[in-house]
C-alpha cells in the first residue's frame, strides 16, 4: 500500500557480527524512511508476544533464547509497499533458500541464525510495531527529497 510501515529488527547475532550499520544502510539507500530506532535486550514476554504463532514449533524454545541471547536494534521503516519490499531484501528465511544480494543471502548459512527480522504482511507489521515501540518513539518527519522518490 500507500507509505505503510514494517518493523525490521538485527538480531542477536547480526549485532555480535557488527552488521547493524550495512543493515540500515540498505534501507536508506533504498529510499525507505526511518522513523524509529533503538537498541534494546528484548524481554521474554516481548519474545514471546513477537513469536506467539510459533509457540509449539520445535525449535521454538532454541529461538526465544537466541532472541534474548544479546541486544538486538529493532528499526520502524515507512515507504512504499515496504513490508513486501523488506522480505525481498531480507530473503528467503532458511538462509540455504536466500538469494545473494538479500540480507540472509550475504550474511546467514543457517536458519537459526538468520541475522534479521521483517515484519510479514501489513496487518503484522501494525501489531509488531506497537509491541516493540511506544507511538512516542515513532518520528515523522519530512522527505524532502519526496518527489526523488515518489510521483
Ligand atoms: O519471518 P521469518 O523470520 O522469515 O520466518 P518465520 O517463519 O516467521 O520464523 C521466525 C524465525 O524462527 C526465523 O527467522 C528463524 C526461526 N526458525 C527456525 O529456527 N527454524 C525453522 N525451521 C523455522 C524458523
Ligand atoms: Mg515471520
Amino acid at each position: 500500500g500507500a507509505q505503510e510501515r514494517t518493523l525490521v529488527a538485527v538480531k542477536p547475532d547480526g549485532v555480535q557480527r557488527r552488521l547493524v550499520g550495512d543493515i540500515i544502510k540498505r534501507f536508506e539507500q533504498r529510499g525507505f524512511k526511518l522513523v524509529g530506532l533503538k537498541m534494546l535486550q528484548a524481554s521474554e514476554s516481548t519474545l514471546a508476544d513477537h513469536y506467539h504463532d510459533l509457540r509449539r514449533k520445535p525449535f521454538y524454545p532454541s529461538l526465544i533464547r537466541y532472541m534474548a541471547s544479546g541486544p538486538v536494534v529493532a528499526m520502524v521503516w515507512e515507504g512504499h509497499n515496504v513490508v513486501r519490499s523488506s522480505r525481498f531484501m531480507v530473503g528467503d528465511t532458511d538462509s540455504a533458500q536466500a538469494k545473494p544480494g538479500t540480507v540472509r543471502g550475504d550474511f546467514s548459512v543457517h536458519i537459526s541464525r538468520n541475522v534479521v527480522h521483517a515484519s510479514d504482511s501489513v496487518e503484522v507489521a501494525e501489531r509488531e510495531i506497537s509491541l516493540w515501540f511506544h507511538s512516542a518513539e515513532l518520528v515523522n518527519w519530512e522527505n524532502s527529497d519526496q518527489s526523488d522518490l515518489y510521483q
